[in-house]
């Protein structure tokens, strides 16, 4: 990694002292905050990590950066995430990845018109933090609101959609942040980030992430990828088992054995995408190797995207009609292609190809949804229920807030 020791300790030394954003729940770091308007807890980076709580901002000595909570029981879900964006670029593939460490940089890629990625101007100008508004139109990130730079605005004011959304602005445009193995790694992409943790009985244990993708650049991208990846962790990390359910185009880990009293399943799915609108199906819903994927350069993270083996060979564990979604079994009827190896996976979800011309801005939006249950498969079926109720509501009401 070219990113050194010494940015993350700089990072580090500047955590404390900067909550603002009227509500008494965020705990907010210099490039992290945590989101908590509903059940979810959940971390939100600068550079486009999800679900990392890298200098433990909540003080439990842990880094995981992502709960289910309800009532009194605190159930760990995810220890990492982030955005994927990947595309063919001068006939190789050029992949962007938020992970633990990200290839994204907080800020802006200044060029008004599309430009050679070596001409490419980037800052992080004032936007090195996470703006988060909630229902008291008040605080530091509602008063500081940076519409300059593009957050949304309704009559002059932050436009809040949700009980607490929060705003990131990042880019790949810097060298630096991107992996050594990669040669050829600048896509000039900026990401608008919006997420959105709505309150009622079907949206609770739900959290939105929308991603406005601009090429920066002059290239033509004829077949982008977006996708997120991410560790869960849930109880016993070594137990984690992936599901595909191709009914509700949901990704969805649960655990091997019961936990206790946390027994819970999480859900990931695509809502939206520009050109496929609320009927977008995912491109790829995979289970991602620990060490061996990781590994990859991008070349074998686009096949990943992909749906296809990071060696770009056809996956096994798939139906013939879904050759990109492992084990699309159903784990509650015991019947079909099922995951019986528990590990400590990362799984990702993926949307495209789309294309994405130079200059072009196109729209995304994935949601993080779990529910609890009185046994692991149990948690599987609440999960199911809260996926249709959450499609349901937002074609009927969340679209139309988003404007998509
Ligand atoms: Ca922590
Ligand atoms: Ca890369
Ligand atoms: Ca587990
Ligand atoms: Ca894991």
């Amino acid at each position: 990694m070219k990113k050194s020791l010494l940015i993350y300790v700089m990072a580090f030394m500047t955590q404390m002292g900067c909550n603002d954003n009227g509500s008494k729940k965020e705990e907010c770091g210099a490039t992290t905050c945590f989101t908590e308007a509903n059940n979810w807890k959940m971390a939100v980076s600068t550079d486009g990590r999800l679900g990392y709580d890298q200098f433990d901002l909540d003080n439990n000595a842990d880094d995981h950066g992502g709960f289910l909570n309800i009532g009194s029981i605190s159930r760990e879900i995810l220890i990492g995430g982030g955005i994927v964006i990947g595309a063919t670029k001068s006939g190789g593939a050029s992949v962007s990845m938020a992970a633990y460490t990200s290839e994204f940089s907080q800020g802006r890629i200044l060029n008004s018109t599309p430009a050679s990625i070596d001409n490419l101007n980037f800052s992080d100008d004032s936007l090195s933090k996470v703006f988060i508004i909630n229902q008291t139109h008040s605080g530091f990130s509602w008063d500081n609101w940076p519409d300059w730079a593009g957050a949304p605005t309704v009559d002059g004011n932050p436009q809040l959609i949700s009980s607490e959304d929060s705003w990131v602005v990042f880019h790949d445009a810097d060298s630096v942040a991107h992996r050594d193995i990669d040669a050829n790694p600048v896509l000039g992409i900026e990401v608008k980030q919006s997420t959105y943790a709505f309150t009622g009985t079907t949206v609770d244990n739900v959290l939105l992430v929308r991603w406005r993708v601009t090429n920066k650049s002059n290239i033509d991208y004829p077949d982008m990828y977006v996708g997120l990846w991410i560790d869960p962790d849930m109880g016993d990390v070594n137990d984690d088992l992936l599901a595909s359910d191709t009914t509700r185009n949901m990704l969805v880990v649960y655990n091997g054995q019961d936990w206790s009293s946390k027994n819970t399943a999480v859900g990931w799915m695509p809502l939206y995408a520009s050109g496929e609108g609320s009927s977008v199906k995912p491109a790829a819903m995979i289970k991602y190797l620990k060490n061996i994927d990781e590994a990859r350069a991008d070349n074998g993270q686009f096949n990943l995207l992909k749906g296809l083996n990071g060696d770009g060979s056809a996956r096994t564990n798939v139906a013939s009609n879904h050759p990109t979604y492992d084990y699309p079994g159903d784990p509650v009827t015991g019947t079909g292609i099922l995951d019986t190896t528990g590990l400590d996976i990362r799984v990702l979800l993926s949307v495209g190809p789309v294309s994405l011309n130079a200059g072009q801005t196109k729209e995304f939006v994935f949601a993080v949804l779990a529910s609890p249950g009185s046994d692991r498969l149990d948690a599987i079926i609440n999960l199911r229920t809260t996926a249709d109720g959450l499609r349901q509501l937002f074609i009927s009401s969340i679209q139309p807030q988003l404007g998509l």
